[in-house]
């Protein structure tokens, strides 16, 4: 039997933080200072991306089938290297990109290669992808490649595959590098240690995809893997985990045992971690340099309209501030546009940024992704712009489009009051002012502004053409 080879793609979504095209492509031009102004941050942004490679394809190719190899191409730096042979190709199906991961699964099944399909749209919407792949992998997919890989090999693939159980995190499985171009990348140092969420934020398909429960990977075993990691990758980590303090007796322990390592890294938390001194601790001696913290809004009602009910709003600014005091940054995350959001929540989140000295603030429209409790609700509403059918309308995370009616606020007021918060909030003073105030990693934190202060002004041009359009043929 020969040898078989896989390609495991990963794609680039076409809005979002994979980078912000403008929807307005016929816009006219900038002139020669915003030329030079948007040449200058272009570079930035290319620097700035969050360019760390996908875990899922890693944990994949990780996977040793004798007689099978495989390698990664990630689709927001490489090309796909046809001019070589490939058995079989396995796509990572994200919702911000059905529409490219499905059109390169005619290219290549029509070029003769078997596509194998997974990630978290094949595993929300198998119905929807049963056309476009050989075979489709449903949940979350550790193990079950293996059986993948063995079928291959014996010319024997099913066209499906279904993860009935949820894989158990404390069975070791080491994750390997080899098949990544590490260069291509800001840091290839991505670590997850749980999965699964306890919340169930209705914006949210973490809890749908990787249940309510969370699961550990043993201690033991992620001390391994980064300094396995550290020994090909001396750069930032990333941790991965939802919430990285949500189990806090599990974190500190291992970021206690983390700080002889003197890596540092980034991570996502609820900010509930400010009101826990010995958590908060470990972290900034475990090299914590930023936390991404989603603060979603600050009136508890709107919180709550969505299923959002730990971090009170009450609590909100004195932990943010506690955890800066730790020398560690903030990325706050917030969403305006809520159901119980009204025209008072713009200046209150201005004035909010301003008083805890968030470092990187994210301003994001209610994104409805087909798959959450938000989307079902807001169609059953009738209150969704596109049709709940036509899920490729509805990959744009980035604020350039509203995808819906918010309850409270028409979308003429709406449209208005978001563009002109996010032009006083995302300013070049006000990054250099972030940058200068920042507790650690200031370039990084000049970067993010700076990248922002473009990607929102792509989005507020966005946003006013469809207010223009809106106000020629009212939806509202
Ligand atoms: C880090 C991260 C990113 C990073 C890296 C992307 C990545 N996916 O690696 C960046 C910042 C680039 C990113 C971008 C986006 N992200 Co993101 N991201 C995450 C985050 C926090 C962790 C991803 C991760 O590594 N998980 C751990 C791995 C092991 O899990 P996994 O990716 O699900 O993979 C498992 C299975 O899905 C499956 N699988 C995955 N791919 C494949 C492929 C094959 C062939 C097979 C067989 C199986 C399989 O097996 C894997 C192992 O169990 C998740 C939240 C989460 N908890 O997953 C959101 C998440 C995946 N992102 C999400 C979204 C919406 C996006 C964007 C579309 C946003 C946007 N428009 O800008 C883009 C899409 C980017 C793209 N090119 O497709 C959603 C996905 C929603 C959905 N249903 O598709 C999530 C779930 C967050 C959320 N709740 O909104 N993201
Ligand atoms: S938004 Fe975060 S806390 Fe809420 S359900 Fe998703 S992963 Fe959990």
């Amino acid at each position: 039997m020969s040898g078989k080879s896989v390609l495991l793609i990963f794609i680039q979504a076409q809005g979002g933080v994979d980078g912000t095209a403008s929807l307005d492509n016929a816009s006219a031009g900038p002139g020669l200072l915003g030329s030079l102004k948007e040449s200058v941050l272009s570079n930035v942004i290319k620097r700035a991306q969050f360019a760390i490679p996908p875990l899922s394809l890693m944990i994949l190719s990780s996977v040793q089938v004798s007689g099978v190899t495989q390698s990664i191409c990630d689709l927001r730096f490489e090309r796909l290297p046809l001019d070589r042979h490939w058995d079989m190709a396995g796509i990572s199906v994200q919702t911000g990109a059905v529409k490219p991961a499905f059109e390169l699964a005619r290219m290549l099944r029509e070029k003769g290669i078997t596509v194998v399909l997974g990630g978290p749209y094949v595993t929300i919407f198998p119905e929807r992808c049963r056309d476009h792949g050989d075979a489709l992998v449903i949940g979350e997919a550790d193990d079950i490649w293996r059986e993948v890989l063995e079928d291959l090999r014996c010319g024997d693939l099913r066209d499906e595959y279904r993860v009935t159980s949820f894989p158990d995190l404390t069975v070791e499985r080491p994750v390997g590098k080899s098949a990544l171009d590490i260069g291509s990348y800001f840091t290839t140092n991505v670590v997850q240690t749980t999965r699964g969420c306890p919340y169930s934020c209705d914006f949210c398909n973490v809890h749908v995809m990787n249940g309510h429960r969370l699961r550990h990977r043993a201690i033991p075993a992620v001390l391994r893997e980064v300094e396995a990691f550290l020994r090909e990758d001396k750069r930032i980590f990333f941790f991965l985990d939802d919430t990285i303090n949500a189990d806090e007796h599990y974190a500190e322990k291992l970021f206690r045992e983390l700080i002889p390592f003197g890596i540092s890294w980034v991570g996502q938390a609820t900010t509930a971690l400010g009101e826990k001194p010995r958590l908060l601790d470990a972290f900034a001696r475990s090299g914590c340099g930023a936390l991404l913290v989603g603060i979603e809004s600050l009136a508890d009602g709107s919180n709550h309209a969505h299923q959002k009910f730990h971090n009170p709003a009450i609590r909100q600014a004195a932990c943010i501030r506690t955890i800066r005091e730790a020398g560690i940054c903030v990325y706050g995350s917030f969403i305006y546009g809520l159901d119980g959001d009204t025209l008072d929540m713009p200046g209150r989140l201005e004035e909010f940024i301003e008083e805890t000295g968030i470092d990187v603030p994210g301003i994001n429209l209610l994104r409805p992704i087909p798959g959450t409790g938000v989307f079902d609700r807001l169609a059953l509403e009738g209150r969704l712009l596109h049709s709940p059918d036509d899920h490729d309308a509805f990959r744009f995370s980035w604020g350039q489009e509203m995808l819906y009616r918010p309850r409270q606020i028409t979308l003429e007021a709406f449209i208005p009051s978001y563009t002109a918060l996010t032009g006083r909030v995302f300013t070049f003073r006000n990054a250099l002012k972030r940058a200068m105030r920042a507790p650690r990693l200031r370039s990084a934190v000049l970067m993010f502004n700076l990248l922002y202060v473009h990607m929102y002004g792509t989005a507020r041009k966005d946003l006013l053409r469809q207010l223009g359009k809106l106000r020629q043929a009212p939806f509202n």
